[in-house]
């Protein structure tokens, strides 16, 4: 069976679908987070490290971008994942009070 590295969309060109292993990738989405008045640094910090895996020079480097820019990257992920990293970012942030906003965008 073709391993489907055959053409740069993942497909082999020519079989079949029921003669080649079916290996499509997951469509991946990066979570967005937005920048607001109120949360302080440090808590996006925290945010970038325990949930996203950031180191602390990493997560200060995003936590800036979005401080200045007003969006920024924090992961890029299978849908479920991304959904459920939201989830759990914005039921953090609302147990301590704070008025940070997570976005999907689809890569
Ligand atoms: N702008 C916030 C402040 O000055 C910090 C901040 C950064 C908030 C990134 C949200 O996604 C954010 N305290």
């Amino acid at each position: 069976m073709s391993a489907n590295k055959d053409k740069p969309d993942g497909t082999d060109g020519g079989l079949a679908l029921a003669e080649r292993t079916q290996t499509k990738k997951p469509a991946l989405y990066r979570v967005i987070m937005l920048n607001d008045d109120y949360t302080p640094m440090e808590f996006v910090v925290l945010i970038l490290q325990r949930f996203f895996g950031h180191n602390t020079q990493t997560a200060q480097k995003i936590m800036l971008h979005v401080h200045q820019k007003g969006v920024g990257v924090c992961g890029v992920y299978t849908y479920e994942v991304a959904e459920t990293k939201i989830n759990q970012v914005m039921t953090f942030a609302r147990q301590n009070e704070h008025p940070l906003q997570l976005q999907m965008e689809k890569e």
